[in-house]
C-alpha cells in the first residue's frame, strides 16, 4: 500500500539527545540506543471508521518518537499495518450493506488525509493484512510444524504454554487476561482449546466471508497477532527498538504478538521497548468505534478547525495518561496557536538557542509534550512583555516547533 506524503522536518542546529522511554514490558523508562537506523512498528487502523481522535493522540505519540530520533542524525525504518480484513470490518461491512474491500478503501484514504493534514511522518513500508497474507502462511506453517500451534475444527490457534516469556508485556494475572481476551477479538471462552488465552493464527474460510490460499492451512484469512508479526519481521526483523500501539493493544494483542516471534524466532525479546499511549475519553468513556463516541479529525477539518491546533491539542497531553476530549481542550488550542504565530511572525524576540534545549529536553524525558509547549509559551510571553533583539529568533522557535512537535506556525 502507499502511506501518505512526508512533511519536511526542518534541520536545527545542534544535536538532541537519546529518548528515554516507559517500557510497558520492564514496567520502566529505558533509554533507547538505536543504531544509525532506529526501528519502530507501529499498529496502525482497523479502516471501518474515520480517524478519531483517541486515533490521532497514539500517532501523534509515535511521530514524536521519530521526530526525538531525527533530531539526533539517525534515520529512522519506521512501518505500519492497516487491518484491512478482519471481523469489526467485516461485520461493519455486513451492518451497512457495503462491500468490506470498499469500506476499508475509504477509510485508509481518509486515514492518510487526516494523518497528512497533521503532519505525521508516514511510514516508510505502510502494508495492508490482505497483501501480507503470503509471508503470514509460512509462519503459521513453521509454528505449526515447532509445535507451537495446534488444529481446532480447522481453525489453528497458536499455544501460548509454546513461549516461556508469555505475559512478559502486560503482566497480568490469568483472570484479567481472560476478560481482556473475550473483550478484545479473542475467543477464552470456546471449547476444545488447550489454554483459553490460545489466539487464532488462521480461521478457516467460512461462508460469506473472504478467504485466501493458505497452503498446508487450507483456505482462510489470518488472525490479527499474526499479522503485525509477520509485517514487522519482514520489514524490521527481531529486537527492533519500539513497538507501538494505544494501551488497550498491551494485551493481547502485543503480548501474543511477542510470544508469536519469539517463538518463531527463537530469539528475545521482539522489541526493546513495548510502548503504549493513554486513551483518549469522550462524555467519560474511551473513545471507540464500536461505541459510537468519536470526535473525528475529518470531521474538524471540514468545520476549518487548523490541524495544526487539533495537533496542539493533542500535545498538551502528555501521551501515557488518559484524558478527555472536550470542546475546551480545543478552544485552548487554538488560542495556544494563535499566540505562537502572532510570536513567530514578529521581526525579532528573546533569544531562542535555551527554548530548543528546552524542548529537546522535555521530548527526550518520557515525551514530555506539555512540558514543551510550556517551554514555548514562555518564550512567547516573554516576547510579549518584553520585546527582544535577536532577529533570528522567531524564524528558530518556527523551525524548532515544526521540527520537534510537527506543528506548522
Ligand atoms: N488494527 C489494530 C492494530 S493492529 C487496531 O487496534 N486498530 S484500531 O483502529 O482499533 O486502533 C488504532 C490505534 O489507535 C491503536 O493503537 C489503538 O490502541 C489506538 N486507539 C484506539 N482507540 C483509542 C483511544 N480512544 N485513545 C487512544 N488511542 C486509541
Ligand atoms: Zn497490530
Amino acid at each position: 500500500m502507499h502511506a501518505w506524503p512526508a512533511s519536511e522536518v526542518p534541520a536545527l542546529p545542534g544535536q538532541g539527545r537519546d529518548l528515554r522511554i516507559h517500557d510497558t514490558a520492564t514496567g520502566g523508562p529505558v533509554t533507547l540506543q538505536p543504531g544509525p537506523v532506529a526501528r519502530i512498528y507501529v499498529c496502525g487502523i482497523t479502516p471501518y471508521d474515520a480517524t478519531h481522535m483517541g486515533h490521532a493522540a497514539t500517532y501523534n505519540a509515535f511521530d514524536l518518537v521519530q521526530r526525538v530520533w531525527l533530531d539526533t542524525k539517525r534515520q529512522v525504518h519506521y512501518v505500519q499495518n492497516v487491518t484491512d480484513v478482519d471481523d469489526p470490518l467485516l461485520e461493519r461491512a455486513q451492518r451497512d450493506d457495503v462491500d468490506w474491500v470498499e469500506l476499508a478503501e475509504r477509510e485508509t484514504t481518509l486515514f492518510r488525509e487526516d494523518m497528512t493534514a497533521l503532519r505525521m511522518l508516514p511510514p516508510r513500508h505502510y502494508i495492508g493484512a490482505v497483501e501480507a497474507i503470503p509471508g503470514i502462511v509460512p509462519l503459521v506453517e513453521r509454528l505449526r510444524d515447532l509445535g507451537a500451534a495446534y488444529e481446532l475444527d480447522e481453525d489453528v490457534y497458536f499455544s501460548v504454554e509454546s513461549d516461556p516469556h508469555f505475559g512478559g508485556v502486560s503482566h497480568l494475572d490469568a483472570e484479567a487476561m481472560r476478560l481482556l481476551s473475550a473483550e478484545r477479538g479473542g475467543d477464552p471462552d470456546r471449547p476444545g482449546k488447550k489454554n483459553p488465552l490460545d489466539p487464532v493464527l488462521w480461521l478457516a474460510a467460512r461462508d460469506g466471508e473472504p478467504s485466501w490460499d493458505g497452503g498446508s492451512l487450507g483456505r482462510g484469512r489470518p488472525g490479527w497477532h499474526i499479522e503485525c508479526v509477520a509485517i514487522a519481521l519482514d520489514h524490521l526483523g527481531m529486537g527492533f527498538d519500539v513497538q507501538g500501539g494505544g494501551s488497550d493493544l498491551a494485551f493481547p494483542h502485543h503480548e501474543m504478538g511477542a510470544s508469536h516471534a519469539q517463538v518463531l524466532t527463537g530469539e528475545f525479546p521482539m522489541a526493546k521497548a513495548y510502548v503504549h499511549a493513554g486513551m483518549v475519553a469522550l462524555d467519560g468513556e474511551k473513545m471507540s468505534k464500536s461505541k459510537g463516541n468519536l470526535v473525528f479529525v475529518s470531521r474538524l477539518r471540514r468545520d476549518g478547525v487548523d490541524p495544526a491546533a487539533i495537533r496542539l491539542a493533542l500535545l498538551a497531553h502528555h501521551y501515557r495518561s488518559d484524558w478527555e476530549w472536550t470542546d475546551q481542550v480545543l478552544q485552548d488550542a487554538v488560542a495556544r496557536l494563535g499566540r505562537w504565530r502572532s510570536a513567530v511572525s514578529r521581526p525579532d524576540g528573546p533569544p531562542a538557542d535555551a527554548l530548543v534545549e528546552e524542548i529537546r529536553d522535555a521530548l527526550a524525558d518520557d515525551l514530555n509534550a506539555p512540558a514543551s509547549l510550556a517551554a514555548v509559551d514562555r518564550w512567547a510571553a516573554r516576547q510579549q512583555e518584553r520585546g527582544g533583539e535577536d532577529t533570528g529568533a522567531p524564524g528558530l522557535v518556527s523551525r524548532a516547533v515544526d521540527a520537534l512537535l510537527g506543528v506548522a506556525l
